[in-house]
């Protein structure tokens, strides 16, 4: 795909979601123009927006430079904007009352904003999308005020990349409201970095799906030498296939967990790339597991992808000494030990910047799920293209596998995703797992269109019914629901 195209403007929404959803669409969008109104007594210029995702297969690897399968959804964040020459301000209020209208200033070309990671504020998602862009935009002498009003409908903390998308329509807002000269290529690769700046070291697979999806397509990323997107057409099946999405309503607060869950993870897996590099005797060391995975088989041809990461996983798991501590993993001064580096400089290297809490690091289990989990990723992409009687089973298996290896050895499920797993194959799932980062949020089921039913009636039945009785039907249809493939960011104009 040619990654210096811009995003897309549309003057209407049917570029932009699918047929069925026109009429609730239409109405959301005029209820944003319309309060917008209200609140700040002109029209917005236009609206810009990016939407969530779910990850079909490649959990937790993205930050280790390896490729993964997201693709769109539906839900997605809308920001009505507004510009003025008379001021630098920036103005933002939301739909949901539930978070408070906000102001801040530009504070000039070096600082930008500043954003308090330390407090958990909703509009620090804009700031890193503002910040992030105006950053790029060196010959910017003084941006434009802007007002705005931000209506999101991803659940925030599901897996769905609520936060990826409010920071890609956030970084899509500047750029437009200052006529930036900034490719979908750019707009992504900043929009990574700058969500960091909230105090979460994410890897890169939200923000490239939120930009670059299309309807009826999968999305292939890869990191490495540089991001890049595939779309993956998805094979057309007998009965067709479908996407159901379900909420545990466990909800997994990145910001909050980070430092025993997310940021932890990133962190084992860079020890257990040091520590390879070193023990594999590769030429140099490293803290990526991709670049493991090069490194040890520069110049060979001769394995198929699989092959090579049975090889590889092979040789880590001989590599790694046992731990002293019963298989709970290694103390920080085992490792230290293992990669002949001072306590104090592993501390340094990966454990200030974003901070991390724990008393062993489990860099054997890591390792084998992200070997295995790219593995699945190379199969899955193989199954889509040649689709045959079996397409149907061979999906559900990688996916059943990558649950399997995020809750045995990433230990990033949680009781709620494994019964919705269970509960989804015992109705018709060829295929079931959690999406995102885990520790709650959403599931991923692949079914048949035919049976969408019923597998959304038995999750309603035996898991919302019994865990949250006293759902409205409203919140049970938000909860759990079929999803397609969506199309990527864009800028409204059709008003
Ligand atoms: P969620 O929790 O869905 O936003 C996170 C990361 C992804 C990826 C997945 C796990 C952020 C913004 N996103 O997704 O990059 O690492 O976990 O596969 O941190």
């Amino acid at each position: 795909m040619s990654n210096n195209a811009r995003v897309p403007t549309y003057d209407s929404l049917d570029k932009i979601y699918a047929t069925s959803a026109l009429g609730k669409q239409g109405a959301r969008y005029n209820n944003l123009i319309q309060k917008f109104t209200e609140i700040y007594g002109r029209k917005p210029d236009f609206i810009a927006r990016s939407p969530g995702r779910v990850n079909l297969i490649g959990e937790h690897i993205d930050y280790c430079g390896f490729g993964v399968m997201p693709m769109a959804i539906e839900r997605d964040c809308i920001i009505a904007v507004a510009t003025t020459d008379q001021d630098t301000k920036v103005r933002i209020a939301n739909v949901n009352p539930k978070y408070e209208a906000r102001e801040f200033d530009f504070e000039g070309k070096e600082k930008i904003v500043t954003i308090d990671d330390t407090k958990h504020e909703w509009t620090n998602y804009f700031k890193c999308g503002y910040k992030g862009m105006l950053e790029r935009a060196k010959d910017l002498e003084k941006p434009k005020g802007m007002y705005l009003l931000l209506d999101g409908s991803v659940p925030a903390g599901s897996g769905l990349s609520s936060s990826a998308a409010f920071v890609c329509s956030a970084a899509l807002a500047t750029i437009e409201a200052n006529k930036l000269p900034l490719s979908k290529q750019e707009l992504t690769e900043i929009a990574i970095v700058a969500e960091r700046n909230v105090g979460v070291n994410s890897g890169g697979m939200d923000q490239a799906a939120s930009v670059f999806s299309e309807q009826q397509y999968a999305l292939h990323v890869e990191f490495v030498p540089r991001l890049s997107t595939q779309l993956v057409k998805l094979p057309e099946t007998q009965p067709p296939m479908a996407f159901v999405i379900a909420n545990t309503l466990v909800t997994a607060d990145k910001f909050v967990t980070a430092p025993r869950n997310y940021n932890l993870r990133v962190v084992e897996t860079r020890m257990a790339a040091l520590f390879l590099s070193r023990a594999l005797g590769l030429d140099h060391q490293v803290d990526s597991l991709k670049e493991v995975y090069d490194l040890y088989f520069k110049g060979d041809n001769s394995s198929s992808d699989v092959e090579k990461y049975d090889k590889l996983l092979d040789a880590a798991i001989q590599a790694f000494p046992q731990d002293k501590s019963n298989g709970q993993g290694y103390t920080l001064e085992e490792v230290a030990e293992m990669v002949n580096l001072p306590a104090q400089t592993l501390h340094e290297r990966y454990m200030t910047r974003f901070p991390v809490e724990t008393d062993y690091f489990r860099l054997v289990q890591r390792t084998r799920h992200v070997f295995t989990e790219e593995r699945r990723v190379v199969q899955f992409a193989a199954v889509c293209k040649h689709a045959d009687a079996n397409t149907l089973q061979e999906l559900g298996a990688i996916m059943n596998a990558s649950q399997e290896s995020c809750d045995k050895y990433y230990n990033c499920s949680c009781p709620e995703i494994n019964t919705v797993c269970d509960i989804a194959r015992n109705n018709g799932a060829y295929g079931a797992r959690l999406t995102g980062a885990g520790w709650g949020g959403c599931t991923v089921m692949l079914t048949t269109e035919p049976n969408v039913p019923k597998l959304i009636k038995a999750i309603k039945d035996q898991y919302y019914a019994i865990k949250f009785p006293n759902l409205t039907p409203e919140e049970l249809d938000d909860a759990v629901l079929a999803t397609q493939p969506g199309s990527g960011s864009a800028v409204y104009v059709g008003f």
